[in-house]
């Protein structure tokens, strides 16, 4: 057996480099490149071993860990999971701050390949500085607490432990019912230690991302559960465009007479005017798509989830049968459904070919132009939201006017933010690419923003992070350097995390951050309003002397400046006017651009025909929140048990 002497850390990068995936006869190198940020604990092991590597995979130095791998799953995001990074942190706090984003990834079922420094497998010189030490396991490390939010969880305590752990954690990362984050714990004396790998290890290896087909009793169940029906809705998810099946659920569409609705992962599979797309679904959905899946009688779930969200608490579309097209067998079994374990292309196609055999096409009269309809004549009526003294009933409301006119006076602006969404759809670019995570902007763009284009949306919306918006927006870039890629971001979520920004700046990928200013966690506000509450610890506000609580002057923040600061080129917005302005010379700029729009609080978009279950008091000093638990309790009646 021939054999190279390498030190694991070498070894690692030499098998990473030889790794490829094969999608419809398609190959590609799968690792990209590498985020890192040096510490003790990986720069001289890992580190040693990148600045040796002559091959063409990219290093970039990351701000902090949990930007960075940021960075990496909105970069898998955008390729579709065909390409992933690989993030390297330090020992302790450095791989403490990529735990959410490891949660962030297999939540949304991205993969991303976490490299944690670890203490000394020897245990020599312990407790090593940034170590935890468990007096009662000291087997235990920081890195342990990546086992809750990994797909697949290793620790190379010995360097030829890394041949099994390097091709398991590739089992895992390009498998597409499995996928998400792959933490290797890699000690840091293990790192630099050598071994003589056999040359075996280091083969081009291709793996190839497999169209699971399903078995013909399970299409032959879905068929018969078809046939059953007049009126089915599909719900499109993100396995649908992970899948590349966008064109054939709208071929599967056109052909039976059966619309689709969207959840955030799957938007933009297909465009927005596409005659059989409702929009999004659900909670932060379209009322075309929540009527329709009110009346339907058959829900086809594609590639989704069926998170919270998606199914307004189960309360959306609770009596109606479920069939669900998943290749992750978990996922199919919710909501009871009949079940189609297979890719989603593959697993529709299949279906299409035995419903076109018996000629079947749906019930739907105009129930879906109608509902398209209703849906467009709002859109145009949120797009026309203006803000003025009198008379001005926000959209949601809860708040009380003389806040407006507060943030009004005191930022010069009174923009709306449906009228400014409104406005930077028919701005930018048909092909940019919108990159968004919380706050109140998922609801609004998944119901507001028009895709004129394929896999132009970017949303993260299963852990649905703070700080995702801004770093996903560079991973995003990276995957797609043609097209301009703007972070849709509320001030709260960028104050959170912003740190890679100046790593855009550094790498000249450019960005547009495109700030929504309302100086509040705004949608928080909402929701503890709507239930009742007063506005408690959501705004952002001074400490007031008087009372001693957050209820003080707003705490206005110079954005366009701190952009600036870094070397983006920065904007404040006041009104239309400037917006177009800043949109159109911002397109010009060759580096990365902030626009910070100063919106009025409470302006955002509001539900429709949906419900949400959250948790709510049941008993309270003021009734109203008592009153909601109990309207709460009563509308969960009606809800899906599980
Ligand atoms: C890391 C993280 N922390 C906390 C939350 C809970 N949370 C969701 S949205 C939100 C407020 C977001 O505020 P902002 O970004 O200003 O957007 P807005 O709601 O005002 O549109 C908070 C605190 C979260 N989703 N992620």
């Amino acid at each position: 057996m021939k054999t190279i002497r390498l030190t694991m850390a070498q070894a690692l990068v030499k098998f990473l480099d030889n790794q490829y995936v094969e999608f419809d006869g398609k190959q590609q190198k799968f690792i990209k490149g590498f985020f890192t940020i040096f510490g003790h604990g990986n720069v001289v092991g890992l580190g040693q071993a990148l600045e040796e590597y002559e091959g063409d995979m990219i290093v970039h130095q990351g701000r902090n860990e949990q930007g960075m791998a940021q960075s990496a799953i909105g970069f898998a995001k955008q390729t579709h999971r065909k390409q992933i990074y690989a993030c390297t942190s330090s020992v302790g706090p450095g791989a403490a701050n990529m735990v959410t984003a490891a949660a962030t990834a297999t939540a949304n079922r991205i993969p991303v390949l976490l490299l944690p420094g670890d203490t000394f497998a020897t245990r020599q010189p312990d407790p090593v500085l940034q170590q935890v030490e468990q007096s009662n396991d000291l087997s235990i490390s920081t890195n342990d607490s990546f086992k809750a939010v990994s797909k697949y969880w290793d620790r190379i305590s010995r360097p030829e432990q890394l041949m099994s752990a390097a091709i398991n954690a590739m089992r895992v990362l390009t498998n597409p019912s499995d996928t998400g984050a792959v933490t290797l714990s890699l000690p840091q004396d293990v790192q630099g230690e050598a071994y003589d790998y056999p040359e075996s290890f280091f083969k081009k290896r291709v793996h190839r991302i497999e169209r699971t087909l399903a078995t013909a009793d399970m299409i032959k169940d879905a068929v018969e559960l078809i046939r059953s029906k007049k009126k089915p809705l599909v719900i499109a998810g993100g396995g649908v465009r992970y899948s590349e099946a966008a064109a054939a659920v709208k071929e599967f569409s056109e052909k039976f007479n059966i619309p689709y609705a969207e959840t955030q992962a799957g938007k933009s599979g297909n465009v927005w005017d596409d005659k059989y797309n409702l929009g999004s679904i659900g909670v932060t959905g379209t009322e075309s798509a929540n009527l329709i899946a009110q009346c339907c009688d058959l829900i086809i779930g594609i590639g989704t989830k069926f998170n919270d969200f998606v199914t307004g608490s189960k309360w959306l579309f609770a009596d109606k049968e479920v069939l669900q097209i998943n290749i992750n067998g978990y996922d199919a079994y919710k909501l009871d459904a009949v079940q189609v374990v297979a890719d989603a292309k593959t697993g529709l196609e299949a279906i299409a070919s035995e419903l076109g055999k018996i000629g079947y096409k749906s019930g739907y009269a105009d129930e879906i132009d109608t509902v398209k309809d209703k849906w467009e004549a709002e859109w145009q009526r949120l797009a026309n939201v203006k803000y003025s003294e009198e008379g001005f009933v926000p959209e949601i409301s809860g708040h009380m006017d003389h806040v407006l006119k507060e943030v009004a006076e005191q930022t010069g602006s009174s923009l709306t933010v449906t009228e400014v969404l409104a406005e930077l759809n028919n701005l930018l670019d048909d092909d940019a690419i919108v990159v968004a995570a919380a706050g109140s902007l998922p609801a609004d763009l998944g119901r507001m923003w028009k895709c004129k284009t394929t896999n132009v949306y970017n949303m993260e919306y299963g852990y649905s992070c703070m700080g995702y918006e801004v770093p996903a927006a560079l991973g995003a870039k990276i995957a797609a350097p043609d097209q301009e890629v703007y972070a849709m971001v509320g001030d709260g979520s960028y104050m959170m995390l912003h740190s890679e920004l100046p790593t855009a700046i550094q790498e000249d990928k450019k960005i547009n951050v495109i700030m929504f200013d309302n100086m509040a966690f705004g949608c928080i506000n909402n929701l503890q309003m709507g239930s009742g509450m007063g506005s408690f610890g959501t705004e952002f506000r001074r400490r007031n002397p008087k009372t001693g609580k957050l209820d003080g002057k707003l705490v206005p923040v110079d954005f366009a400046m701190n952009a600036r600061s870094y070397g983006a080129v920065g904007y404040t917005v006041k009104n239309m006017d400037e917006l177009r302005a800043a949109v159109e010379d911002s397109k010009k700029q060759e580096t990365s651009t902030l626009i910070d729009i100063k919106v009025l609080p409470k302006t955002m978009t509001h539900h429709y025909e949906t419900f949400w279950n959250y948790g709510c008091a049941e008993v309270a000093k003021n009734k109203k929140v008592e009153e909601t638990a109990k309207a709460l309790k009563e509308t969960r009646k009606k809800a899906r048990q599980y």
